[in-house]
């Protein structure tokens, strides 16, 4: 089992690598064409229409000077006619570029959306993704499935790859300099990086979600949030005694979902996805084999207004109440046609479809898990931001996860999150 001991590393901290993404062919120089006996106006459009008013000044290259003002007349008007072409050509893609996760959190920076340590932060975590990725992909070969032989905080069993998960997350973003307090489903507490360099970032997570898939090799994902560091909960680790820092760490990220500056998740899958939000929309990046990188491949993704899939574990149908039980009937009336029910049983996967085809998640509250079985700081929160920006809904049936002040880090609350109106009309059903 993952030990909760506040993390001291001594090493200074290493930074995440920081290496130009967006790759895209180099323009050809203007210069290299401009043609000797220009005017000015001409060779300003000729300087703006870049290599595709080659054509128009190839004819006044070599040997053919200008030799009157009708001709030079001309040539500007040539020149000016070429420019709304050369725009709109300028513009299409030679079908090479790409734009990657680090390229696009450089421009995030360079926007100011984001400073220079959450792109730090981020690029840590999307290497914790990778190498993740990379276990999970090996397990069956690597001897990497079954049971480690513990129990979590919660009394479920762990998986070897959740133990190997969080040491790989955690190492990561240790090792990025830039986080003050981590929290892992996976840790009995949360833990101060007692070698944060700068940036003091808390970050929350579930290393591996839905880790009872792992052994059938059925999708899993990891989920993450990030808060700003919060001044009064600081550790002073020359002041301090352990416990309270204990103290400090949890009133650090006990902190509602509505603080989040950015959230995501990487689904482990038939690709591997890496789905995040820094508060402008939500983006998807999926991880290119070849060159090892996460290539921008769903641009702001908006969850549909409506869907007609619910994914529920409806085993668990006895157990609820009986507004949720008509809600369900509800969704399965032929008039005029029922809903498609669609569930993995593993929330990335889950949450995945639901942001791309529309629809509805619910783990709802029941007789035997009476708060419901997700966890609000690493599950139900971050998911709903992601659900947010993308123009959805996260309700714990009666409120807005974001809205929920947390008092346990490990708290757990019903969850329903997806398409704007699936998620009201389930929240109607419930106010009966
Ligand atoms: P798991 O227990 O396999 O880790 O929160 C964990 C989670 O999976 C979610 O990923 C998943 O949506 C849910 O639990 C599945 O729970 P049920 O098996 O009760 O449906």
């Amino acid at each position: 089992m993952a030990s909760a001991t506040a993390l001291r590393l001594s090493s200074p901290a290493a930074l995440a690598g920081r290496s130009c993404g967006a790759c895209s062919a180099q323009a050809p120089s203007a210069s290299a064409t401009t043609p000797l006996f220009l005017s000015r106006a001409a060779k300003r459009v000729h300087n703006q229409s870049g290599s595709n008013f080659a054509g128009t000044t190839a004819a006044f290259q070599g040997n053919s000077p200008i030799s009157s003002g009708r001709q030079l007349k001309k040539i500007v008007a040539q020149a000016v006619a070429a420019v709304p072409a050369a725009k709109a050509t300028q513009k299409k893609s030679n079908g090479y570029e790409i734009v990657t996760l680090t390229g696009w959190l450089l421009r995030q920076e360079q926007d100011g959306v984001i400073d220079g340590e959450l792109t730090i932060v981020l690029n840590s975590i999307s290497l914790a993704c990778k190498q993740i990725a990379s276990l999970v992909q090996r397990a069956g070969i690597s001897n990497l499935t079954g049971l480690a032989g513990a129990a979590n905080v919660q009394g479920e069993d762990q998986k070897k790859l959740d133990v190997v998960s969080n040491d790989v997350f955690s190492n990561c973003l240790r090792s990025s300099g830039r986080t003050g307090i981590i929290a892992s489903e996976e840790e009995d507490t949360p833990v101060a990086v007692e070698e944060s360099y700068s940036g003091h970032y808390t970050v929350v997570f579930d290393p591996l979600d839905g880790s009872s898939n792992i052994d059938a090799a059925v999708s899993t994902g990891s989920i993450f949030g990030i808060y700003k560091p919060d001044e009064n909960c600081m550790i002073n680790f020359e002041e301090d005694e352990l416990t309270a820092q204990e103290a400090k760490c949890v009133t650090a990220v006990c902190q509602p979902g509505e603080n989040l500056l950015s959230s995501g998740y990487c689904m482990y899958s038939s690709s591997v996805i890496f789905v995040l939000s820094v508060g402008t929309g939500v983006y998807g990046f999926t991880l290119d084999p070849l060159i090892g990188e996460f290539v921008l491949t769903h641009d702001k993704i908006q969850i549909p207004k409506s869907g007609k899939i619910y994914s529920f574990n409806e085993g668990n149908y006895q157990l609820w109440d009986d507004k949720l039980k008509s809600y369900m009937d509800s969704l399965k009336q032929p008039d005029p046609k029922p809903y498609s029910a669609r569930y993995i049983g593993s929330l990335v996967g889950d949450f995945h479809r639901t942001m791309l085809y529309g629809g509805i998640y619910g783990y709802p509250a029941d007789k035997k898990s009476p708060t419901g079985k997700l966890r609000l700081l690493y599950e139900c929160a971050p998911m709903s931001f992601l659900a947010e920006q993308a123009g959805g809904k996260g309700s714990d049936g009666t409120q807005r996860v974001l809205d929920i002040h947390p008092d346990k880090v490990h708290q757990r609350v019903p969850l329903y999150v997806g398409s704007q109106e699936e998620v009201e009309k389930l929240e109607k059903y419930l106010r009966g």
